[in-house]
């Protein structure tokens, strides 16, 4: 399961209070400590792109609250801070006051609850007009946002096309991922990812069906995966009836979803090309090219054809 957009709450520790008390000895005064600040909440950008899936089961993520402060003075600790990690290309909008960020590189970090301060101890109080100050400071609440995390960007490459066309076995070939394949249709429910030798990184997107933009399947939440996909690899069987019309019922879906995803960069594969004889997989290939896009034939059992396709991608 791949989270690309999700609802949070991220607080900053509140601050720990201080604290009133008195030595123990006749007028010794007043000796209630600092409460600790609450620690900081930072977000850091990295190259997992699983990582929104972490947030999924959780209501609340805070830095830890400093600690109250203590009698002799003593200040309580301050709270840790924390650092979450996101995939770079998140947006983080804060649905409130409508501050929005950008993580668009690893490593990049920024500040985005504040911990709350720290109250004073009545020890901080005392002066020569009151020199048994009875009351000690509140730490302040630490920062809290109500945020919406949407990753931009999903993968270079997206394996896209009719259920069962082959394109999770292509994934499990070309990279180190191990999606789920069987002969039957919806075997994927959602995208794996994968590497390629370059670091670049492909996906399968789950079968697409005609009505998927209204909900069919299983439905537009992969069409808008779609949109987060730099390059298609628009993958259609060789043991297709009609090839042109399985091409033409995956690109409708695409255009009534969004038109803009028509206009993304597009290859076709031929997939299962061991199905066919060289000259039904010459009829095929010649059909396709009515599309006028980069029409290329593969077979998981003819390795040539990967190498090839990998290093038409790299
Ligand atoms: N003969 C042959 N069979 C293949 C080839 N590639 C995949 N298959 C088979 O086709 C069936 C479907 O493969 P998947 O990789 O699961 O197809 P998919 O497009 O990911 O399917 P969904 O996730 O359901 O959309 C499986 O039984 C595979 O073993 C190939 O190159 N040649
Ligand atoms: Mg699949």
């Amino acid at each position: 399961m791949l989270i690309d957009e999700i609802a949070v709450v991220f607080k900053g520790g509140d601050g720990g209070n201080g604290k009133v008390s008195f030595g123990k000895m006749l007028r010794s005064g007043p000796d209630g400590g600092n409460g600790g600040d609450g620690g900081d909440l930072y977000l850091e950008a990295a190259s997992d792109l699983t990582l929104l899936n972490q947030f999924s089961a959780k209501d609340e993520i805070q830095a830890q609250n400093g600690e109250s402060g203590r009698k002799n003075k003593m200040s309580g600790v301050k709270g840790s801070d924390i650092v979450l990690f996101v995939p770079f290309g998140t947006n983080i909008k804060d649905v409130e006051t409508l501050e929005e960020w950008n993580l668009e590189k690893v490593h990049e970090r920024i500040l985005l609850c504040k911990g709350g301060v720290r109250g004073k101890g009545n020890w901080e109080f005392r002066s020569p007009t009151n020199t048994t100050p009875r009351y000690a400071e509140s730490g302040e609440r630490g920062q809290k946002r109500n945020l919406f995390l949407t990753l931009k960007f999903i993968a270079d490459f997206g394996l896209i096309g009719l259920p069962n066309t082959g394109k999770s076995s292509l994934l499990k070939e070309l990279t180190n991922a191990k999606p789920k394949i069987a002969s039957y249709a919806f075997t994927t429910l959602s995208p794996n990812l994968g590497v390629i030798e370059n670091g670049k990184i492909i996906t399968d997107i789950p079968g697409l069906i005609e009505g998927a933009h209204l909900g069919k399947g299983l439905g537009i939440r992969f069409l808008k995966h779609i949109e987060k996909v730099r390059l298609l690899l628009h993958c259609i069987s060789s043991d297709s009836k009609d090839a042109i019309k399985d091409y033409q019922v995956v690109r409708n879906e695409l255009g009534s979803y969004n038109k803009l995803l028509l206009t993304k960069r597009e290859i076709i594969l031929l997939t299962k090309s061991d199905l066919l004889d060289s000259s039904e997989l010459k009829k095929k290939l010649k059909e396709l090219s009515k599309t006028t896009k980069t029409v290329i034939k593969l077979s998981i059992y003819d390795h040539p054809s990967l190498e090839a396709l990998k290093k038409v991608l790299i």
